[in-house]
């Protein structure tokens, strides 16, 4: 088997002549052993010098190669902060030095309820407990496991059914998987996903909301499907409904004006559980500090990630209104009320980069800065309309996707060639299927979003 050596062009090797550390790196990484996640690990391993990081400050990576790249997604979706900020760094450091591990169960650390505390003021008014996971997969999977079991604490053991969207991503566990919409997220595990699961239509209407800047006038008709299967199931066999207000991975589909607010209101009128996966919404994306304030509708609960740690730490969570957490303080005082929970639940270092990623967006105001970029996106982005290829434009809060036109025979391989051209040009973008994504970061210049976006429209060009 050769060794998948990263290819030293003739451009790097002269560059290599001359002595650059970083290079003499890159010629050195053996690719073989590392089977890489959502990745097509044989491609890579062909062409990886391009890719392969070395270093990351404020806005930019470098690449071992020494190429600086705008991260147009903020590493992925999670480090709008900036990366390396000085503030979180010296928090991990410090934390390391104090107490690097506490023990989840039966034991605690002061920061981890100062940090649930800081979070429950951010959320939505009402929302009173955070319980802590390590990812957005093991949030989302926690907030299922939380509605089945809300329900039997209070005798409504009938209520199994989960409910989820076309085309939603709530990462790779198994009910999360079950619950999602992306079918070959699910195609090669079928036999693992959940028998009581539904899903409701996704919002993209291809005429009705093409080219919608912000959130489109039409489809909030769709949100009554859920009235639909509560009643062809039987409403009390309906335990929650699981959406991200803005669905994030598929390409920023955007909630229709009235959407959430419906899903809403049938909740409550047949006392199902609304569940807002804000793992990339979660923390400001939208400019708020949750989706739920944004659109003005507060779930039962918020599932989060990414943000919270400014993508330093690994560390989720799911935030829970006050029903939810009494419904299981019943029985004797000493037993156990809860049957989950991880060894890293709480985890003291990626709770002090939690309260720094928190300090450093209340002190460099980057929530307002969110909101002062949106319309700056907003406009460059729809810019592209009418460049060849473009099929289909969409933004909501410092997020954008443009979605191309297949080429004829050649299913994702536009975004591929638009990704690609992008590295020459010094940006990161993020592609997926027929899509490219961004989400900046919230400490990027106006000028940059302007580049980034000149620069798609030069790669946009290209990709024929
Ligand atoms: N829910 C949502 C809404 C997500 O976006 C997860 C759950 C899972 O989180 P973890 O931490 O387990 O990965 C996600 C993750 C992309 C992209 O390019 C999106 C995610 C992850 C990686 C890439 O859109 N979202």
């Amino acid at each position: 088997m050769p060794l998948y050596y990263v290819r030293v062009e003739e451009r790097e090797a002269t560059a290599l002549k001359s002595g650059t550390r970083a290079l003499q790196a890159a010629s050195r990484v053996d690719t073989r052993a590392y089977w890489m996640p959502f990745t097509h690990n044989r491609y890579f391993k062909e062409h990886p010098a391009s890719r392969i990081l070395a270093r990351a400050e404020g806005a930019y990576y470098t690449t071992v190669e020494g190429r600086r790249l705008f991260d147009c997604l903020s590493g992925l979706w999670c480090c709008p902060l900036g990366h390396c900020h000085p503030k979180i760094a010296e928090a991990v450091a410090r934390q390391l030095k104090e107490l690097d591990y506490s023990p989840a169960f039966q034991m605690a650390h002061p920061k981890a309820f100062s940090l649930a505390a800081r979070i429950v003021e951010r959320a939505p008014p009402g929302m009173a407990h955070v319980f802590f996971t390590n990812s957005g997969s093991e949030a989302v999977d926690t907030a299922l496991k939380i509605a089945i079991a809300y329900h039997r604490m209070n005798g409504e053991t009938s209520r199994t059914r989960l409910i989820g969207r076309e085309r939603a991503y709530h990462g790779v566990g198994i009910g999360g998987i079950s619950v999602g919409g992306i079918a070959p997220n699910r195609d090669m595990f079928a036999p693992l996903l959940l028998q009581n699961v539904d899903h409701l239509p996704h919002t993209l209407g291809a005429r009705e909301t093409a080219f919608s800047r912000g959130q489109p006038g039409w489809g909030a008709h769709l949100a009554g499907e859920l009235d639909r299967l509560a009643t062809l199931h039987g409403p009390a066999t309906v335990a929650a409904v699981i959406v991200e207000p803005m669905q994030g991975s598929a390409g920023v589909i955007v909630p229709p004006k009235g959407y959430l607010e419906r899903l809403r209101e049938i909740c409550d009128r047949h006392g199902i559980l609304l569940i807002f996966d804000e793992v990339i919404t979660g923390f400001g994306r939208l400019g708020e500090n949750f989706g739920a304030q944004r659109f003005g509708v507060v779930p039962d609960m918020i599932c989060f990630a990414k943000i919270v740690t400014n993508g330093t730490v690994p560390m989720g969570g799911v935030i829970v209104k006050p029903e939810i957490y009494n419904a299981f303080m019943k029985g004797p005082e000493h037993s156990v009320e809860l049957f989950h929970g991880y060894t890293y639940s709480g985890h003291p270092v990626a709770a002090a980069a939690a309260h720094a990623t928190l300090d450093v967006m209340d002190t460099e105001g980057l929530l307002d800065r969110a909101r002062e970029l949106e319309p700056v996106l907003e406009d460059a982005v729809h810019s592209l309309k009418g460049e060849p290829g473009v099929a289909d434009i969409r933004n909501i809060g410092l997020a954008a996707a443009v979605e191309l036109e297949p080429l004829p025979g050649k299913p994702g391989v536009r975004a591929l060639k638009v990704f690609e051209r992008g590295v020459e040009e010094g940006m990161l973008y993020r592609f997926t299927a027929e899509t490219i994504a961004m989400a900046p970061p919230f400490i990027a210049t106006k000028s940059e979003i302007a580049k980034m976006v000149d620069r798609l429209r030069t790669a946009v060009r290209a990709a024929r």
